[in-house]
């Protein structure tokens, strides 16, 4: 891995951990309202993804801040949706669920648990018979992989050979219930492995999600079909806000931060010599000047007029669907 790849992969994950503190921060506040799922422990995964994945469309579930970041939205509009404020992605009508940029093929946030798999066959359906070599990038979490909508997913989008990754982030929980009391085994790449090439990565090494959806990138782009990456992962936080994470034991908690995504991708660098020292302290500063820039922008911004409320409720550009 060349020195700049890790230079990008540290900033972005830095800028992403800071933003996810600072919005617990403003959430605490009383500027940011409703639900905040954050993906603190998690930035190996949405970063290593969206660097490899490059180009194509990108479904997502709610724990997306991050992604959205790595895939190249600015902060501050990402702040601003989460306070809710006119400037932001989705014009603050959104919130933390749903960032929403077709400018970025980032057809991101859905709620419900696994609702975005059938979208993403949909459009890894269109793509394919569009003829574009671009495919679609789905990310979820281990929950979801126990929906009817996940194996209904899999199974279309194996039958007719889908240009689709299914990146299924296993932070071994969903809310309070542990992986292993609703799915009879944790490794849940054994879901998918009759289907498609199905395998189990260190979601803690951003290098190793790196190279493991560049393959699949690869390989959902000479029409070999969809491909299956389970990432082990960990959150540090409770599920959202209203969740203080008290069902995981520290011992568990202790073992997933020694392998921290960010201290270790910095001590690995350090150690071997891929980045000089100094580059850390000056990301890391950089990294503060951004947060604090986006969350000035997000509480200088206006709430959306009255006026927005019944606009986007329906697409107007979408009348010539049904003949
Ligand atoms: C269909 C559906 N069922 C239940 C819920 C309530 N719910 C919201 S998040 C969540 C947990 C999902 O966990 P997982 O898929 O592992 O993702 P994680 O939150 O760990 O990233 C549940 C049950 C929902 N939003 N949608
Ligand atoms: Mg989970």
């Amino acid at each position: 891995m060349h020195s700049g790849r890790i230079e990008k992969f540290y900033y972005l994950m830095k800028l992403g951990r800071e933003f996810e503190l600072a919005a617990k921060e403003q959430y605490m506040q009383g500027n940011i309202a409703g639900f905040l799922h954050l993906d603190i422990g998690q930035e190996a995964c949405s970063v290593g993804a969206m660097q490899a994945f490059d180009k194509g469309d990108v479904f997502t579930h709610y724990r997306e801040h991050v992604l959205a970041i790595a895939r190249g939205m600015d902060p501050k509009i990402v702040m601003a949706e989460l306070f809710g404020k006119v400037t932001g992605v989705s014009k603050g009508k959104g919130g933390s669920m749903h960032l929403f940029d077709p400018d970025l093929d980032f057809y991101g946030g859905d709620a419900i648990v696994a609702g975005h798999l059938p979208i993403a066959v949909g459009c890894a359906y269109a793509r394919k018979i569009q003829g574009e070599k671009a495919g679609v990038f789905a990310i979820f979490g281990d929950g979801a992989s126990n929906a009817g909508a996940f194996f209904e997913s899999i199974n279309i989008a194996a039958a007719w050979k889908l240009p689709l990754i299914f990146f299924c982030e296993n932070n071994y929980y969903a809310i309070g219930t542990r992986i292993g009391w609703v799915s009879p085994f944790e490794e849940l790449y054994h879901k998918a492995r009759n289907y498609m090439p199905a395998k189990r990565i260190d979601g803690m090494d951003v290098c190793a999600v790196y190279k493991a959806v560049t393959e699949a990138k690869e390989y959902i782009e000479n029409g070999l079909g969809p491909y299956f990456i389970e990432a082990e992962t960990y959150r540090y936080e409770g599920h959202s806000m209203s969740d203080n994470g008290k069902y995981r034991s520290e011992e568990e908690m202790e073992i997933f931060k020694s392998r921290d995504p960010i201290e270790n991708l910095k001590k690995h660098a350090i150690a071997e010599g891929l980045v000089a020292p100094e580059y850390f302290d000056e990301a890391d500063k950089k990294v503060q000047k951004v947060i604090e820039e986006a969350i000035a922008f997000a509480a200088d911004s206006p709430e959306p007029p009255l006026s927005e409320l019944y606009e986007d409720v329906y697409c107007k550009e979408c009348t010539n669907v049904i003949p």
